[in-house]
């Protein structure tokens, strides 16, 4: 079976590790539409165009099984369309407003996204239909996505830079929601800075566990393995991180490409 993972960055790479883990015998395509980075800065048409048009160009490439949106941003907004179109599932990664909602005590959470993220009206419905008893304080950041992926590209991330990010909620929140994908790869970074003293949750998991419920695999499937990386749209940024991608993929054992 083959799983098209997509994201704006390397941000979707969070959520292929917990799909990997799962399920290590599917073939996996990760791509990235690195020419339209950031997706939190892009008007809404933009988005939805784009998505659906590069998601189903490379379904029908790949003759996929299934696909992931593995950002927020886009799958906020951009899943009724893509569901429309494709006849393969489509899983969507939404902030993980639910049990971030169940895990706190002091009832006021805090959710981590992109700018668009935060202002999406599916965002809202989230917190209205699972956070009703909770306060869900918000802040909406590219430079953090920017900073994801400065760490994934082995370079130094300022934890000052990040505290400053992550000051309005020092004390304030007991439970944070990382609803953005890039932000798992610098999960022990916000930890720090916020003394350790908050629950973390993101969606990777209960994706994964989707992603396994909703393929049925044989053994005979079972016996594929490997990985292989697509940029989604060419330009010579985009060329610059598919070497990066390569690297961290290596660095962090993913999959063999
Ligand atoms: N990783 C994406 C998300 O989960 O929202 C967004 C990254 C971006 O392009 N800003």
């Amino acid at each position: 079976k083959k799983i098209v993972i997509f994201d704006s960055g390397v941000g979707g790479l969070s959520v292929y590790k917990e799909i990997y883990d799962l399920l290590p015998q599917v073939q996996y395509i990760y791509a990235f539409d690195n020419a339209a980075f950031p997706y939190g800065e892009l008007p809404d048409d933009v988005l939805i165009e784009r998505t659906n048009y590069i998601v189903s160009t490379l379904v029908e490439q790949y003759q996929a099984d299934l696909v992931v949106i593995a950002c927020n941003t886009a799958s906020t907004i951009v899943l009724p369309t893509l569901r429309k179109h494709l006849t393969v599932p489509v899983v969507g990664v939404v902030p993980a407003i639910k049990p971030a909602a169940k895990l706190s005590q002091t009832k006021v959470i805090g959710l981590l996204a992109t700018p668009a993220t935060v202002k999406r009206s599916y965002t809202q419905q989230l917190i209205s239909q699972f956070a009703s008893d909770c306060e869900v304080k918000m802040i909406g950041s590219t430079r953090l996505v920017e900073m994801a992926e400065q760490k994934l590209r082995g370079e130094a991330i300022s934890l000052d830079e990040l505290s400053g990010i992550l000051a309005p909620w020092q004390q304030q929140v007991d439970s944070i929601i990382l609803g953005c994908t890039h932000f798992p790869l610098i999960k022990d970074e916000i930890k720090a800075v916020l003394n350790n003293d908050v629950y973390i949750v993101d969606s990777g998991k209960a994706i994964a566990n989707r992603v396994a419920s909703l393929l049925e695999l044989t053994d005979e499937e079972g016996k594929c393995r490997n990985t292989q990386i697509e940029n989604a749209t060419y330009s010579s940024a985009a060329t610059q991180s598919v070497t990066a991608l390569n690297k961290s993929l290596k660095a962090m054992h993913l999959g063999t490409i």
